[in-house]
């Protein structure tokens, strides 16, 4: 190693352990045992801390994200924004240094990272939507995009079923441009890796399909390391995973040890350790100006890379005007004009359809004018019906099924691995909308994707069908109860039920111009009518007044299958003498998001509330001051059987308004949304 790279390697190392002593907190082992390799790999990378969102920038993604003293310091090396000053404050209250790598608040982080295993399948993400918008728009002679993803994963990522899920469909893809390091230290939080994981991980990556290269001294082999990132590149048909034999703590008294792992190093050891990197051993946060310029050559001559690129582009523009205009649309963020125009909508004299057939006819109509729509399902797709008429596979062509500028995703039985794949393909950038379908049911599989998405304004879209007791046969193992009161718990997501044609219509318009919420459309098995009232228009506010009365005696609030019940049990209690108003409230979050005047307008005072959804009460109280729900597990049988055994029929919901309206007669009501804060 040249002394410029074994200062440079020292200063990330020495940083990264200044912050977490700065903190008390934090995780200094992995930076100490990474640094060099996270030199190597940066020194190859293309990126312009200038222009953060180039789209032909290398991606980085630190999949252990416990290790993130060491992307923050190589993000205040290169110049990204971050400055010493940010690393002083290094997990502290509204600080630019979260506890984990978190995209939205730290410059230059490409993902968020901290719960293991996401990282590396966000990775495979970014490698798909890398691929599929290099096939799509590069021509022979003009290159838009040849970008690769670098991941560092550690032990604890590789023992997650999500990195094995993604990382079997990226062997399968054969993404040559996804590069990953196994920190393979020996060492988790419990000790030595002995005790949990003795699985030989490189014939497993091999089995995958996965190129496999070692360097056996990552502590500090730069050479080694940078070889293997050449070699990697040389691979045309895999994804390469390279074994980074490292010490976890490389330097301190106890490396090699879980001691290291997460907890602070001893004022003496920190004094030991810059005394043996050569710095003096009272000063902190010490950037020599030798390493600052060193790396400033080849952020410069990255900004020149940058500029050719730039160049490549304007002649792409003109020599193909009409996909360079729509990748300059796609680049600014701008869907299709009148895009919206294309959703389909349905009269009251159109026949009852499941809505997870409007799903399709939805996604049928808008597909073909929005080329950054690209989607799949976990193996459901004859099921799920998420796939158009004229898709192409995104596939690997030498299997014959399909190309790299395919937009429908085979993602196989691996939910949890097609969360976060999302959320990479999302995480790109060309404004890139994608979809993954499968059963309400087995979203939660992808629930740590999920909420990932919400807290990093992912704005990916859930195709989420047989979403009650209704899909029937299958029965409880299938039956969603608890699911949608756990999406709707989560910040930032929309969670969806569309009642009819129009509503799904809706639903798909808030997801597809959507720049920073997650969707969640849960959809029906069993056909639906088209209610009578219900529009696009209205349904984007995410709940509206169906069933309108002077002075109800009662509103009965409903999402999807039950909005259709709700208006015939306000017919029967109409034939019984009462007012029964009808609300639809298809998505919580977007209605409130909405005018308080038109929420309260909606669910006024002075009248009592009853909700009806065939799912878990919980949450329902926020809307209704009664609630008809299913707060047991579903059965095995025929849907509407099913329906009928829970009294999910209007004679079932019109005898609990007729006791809702007994039961409040001559009391003050308050509409629930009235509250004191
Ligand atoms: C999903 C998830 N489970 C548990 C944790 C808590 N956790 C953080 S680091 C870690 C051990 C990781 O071991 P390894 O990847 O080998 O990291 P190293 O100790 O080598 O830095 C655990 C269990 C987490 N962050 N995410
Ligand atoms: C939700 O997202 C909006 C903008 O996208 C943001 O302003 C808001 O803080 C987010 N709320 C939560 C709870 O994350
Ligand atoms: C759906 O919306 C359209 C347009 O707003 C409207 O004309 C139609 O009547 C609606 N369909 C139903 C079933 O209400
Ligand atoms: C119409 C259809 O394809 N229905 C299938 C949906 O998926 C479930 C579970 O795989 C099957 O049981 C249905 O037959
Ligand atoms: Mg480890």
């Amino acid at each position: 190693m040249s002394e410029i790279d074994k200062k440079t390697v020292a200063t990330i190392r020495l940083l990264a352990v200044d912050a977490v002593d700065a903190a008390q907190s934090g995780h200094p082992g992995a930076p100490l045992g990474l640094a060099p390799a996270a030199h190597a790999v940066w020194q190859q990378m293309k990126f312009n801390p200038s222009d953060k969102k180039w789209i032909n920038r290398d991606r980085f993604v630190l999949s252990n994200g416990h290790a993130c003293a060491l992307l923050y310091a190589l993000l205040t090396l290169y110049g990204f924004g971050l400055t010493v000053d940010d690393l002083r404050q290094f997990r502290q209250l509204n600080s630019r240094t979260p506890g984990h790598p978190e995209a939205l608040d730290v410059p230059g982080v490409e993902v968020t990272t901290g719960p293991l295993g996401q990282g590396i399948a966000n990775a495979v993400g970014l490698a798909i939507a890398q691929k599929q918008f290099a096939e799509t728009y590069n021509k022979p002679d003009l290159t838009l995009s040849d970008s690769y993803v670098y991941a560092f994963l550690g032990d604890g990522c590789l023992m997650e079923g999500v990195s094995s899920e993604a990382s079997s469909l990226a062997g399968h893809l054969q993404l040559n441009n996804l590069i990953a390091f196994w920190d393979d230290n020996k060492i988790s939080i419990d000790g030595s890796t002995q005790v949990a994981f003795t699985e030989d991980v490189i014939k497993r990556y091999q089995a995958y399909g996965w190129n496999t290269l070692e360097v056996a001294n990552g502590d500090d082999d730069l050479e080694a390391i940078t070889q293997a990132i050449l070699e990697a590149k040389k691979s045309t048909n895999k994804p390469t995973l390279i074994r980074l034999v490292t010490t976890i703590g490389f330097g301190s008294l106890a490396q090699g040890t879980h001691g290291v792992h997460g907890a602070p190093l001893k004022a003496d050891d920190i004094k030991q350790l810059k005394t043996k990197f050569g710095f003096n051993p009272d000063e902190k946060f010490v950037i020599p100006l030798e390493v600052t310029e060193y790396l400033a050559k080849h952020v410069k001559a990255n900004q020149e890379v940058e500029a050719e690129w730039k160049k490549t582009l304007d002649a792409y523009v003109a020599k193909y005007p009409t996909e360079g205009a729509e990748v300059q649309r796609r680049l600014s963020g701008k869907l299709p004009e009148d895009w919206e125009k294309t959703l389909p909508s349905y009269t009251p004299a159109d026949k009852a359809v499941a809505t997870r057939k409007l799903s399709e006819l939805t996604l049928e109509a808008i597909h073909k004018n929005l080329p950054e729509l690209i989607g799949g399902s976990a193996d459901l797709t004859p099921s799920n019906l998420t796939r158009t008429t004229d898709a192409v596979d995104f596939q690997p062509p030498s299997t014959g099924l399909g190309d790299y500028s395919g937009r429908y995703i085979r993602y196989g039985v691996r939910e949890h691995g097609m969360g976060a794949i999302m959320n990479g393909i999302a995480a790109f950038g060309a404004n890139y909308k994608n979809y993954g379908g499968t059963f309400l049911n087995f979203v939660s599989y992808a629930a740590g994707a999920v909420r990932l998405s919400a807290l990093s304004h992912h704005p990916v879209t859930w195709v989420a069908t047989h979403d009650s007791i209704g899909l029937g046969e299958d029965g409880p193992t299938h039956q969603p109860i608890e699911t949608l009161a756990h999406f709707r718990a989560i910040p930032n997501l929309s969670v969806w039920r569309p009642a009819d044609g129009n509503e799904t219509s809706a639903a798909y318009k808030s997801a597809i111009e959507s720049t920073s919420t997650p969707h969640i459309i849960a959809l029906t098995r069993q056909n639906l009518p088209q209610l009578e009232g219900s529009s696009i228009e209205v349904a984007s506010k995410g709940g509206y007044t169906l069933i309108k009365h002077d002075k109800p005696d009662v509103i009965i609030v409903a999402s999807g299958s039950e909005v259709a019940i709700a208006v015939e049990a306000s017919k029967k209690l109409g034939s019984e003498g009462f007012k029964a108003g009808v609300v639809s409230l298809p998505d919580f979050l977007t209605f409130d998001k909405q005018p308080f005047d038109y929420q309260l307008s909606v669910l006024p005072d002075g009248v009592p509330i009853l909700s009806v959804e065939v799912m878990s009460t919980f949450g329902w109280s926020k809307y209704s001051h009664e609630q008809f729900g299913l707060n047991r597990f579903g059965a095995s049988g025929k849907g509407p059987e099913i329906y009928k055994f829970f009294e999910f029929t209007p004679e079932g919901v019109s005898s609990r308004a007729a006791k809702t309206i007994q039961f409040y007669k001559g009391k003050t009501i308050f509409s629930p949304l009235n509250r004191a804060f």
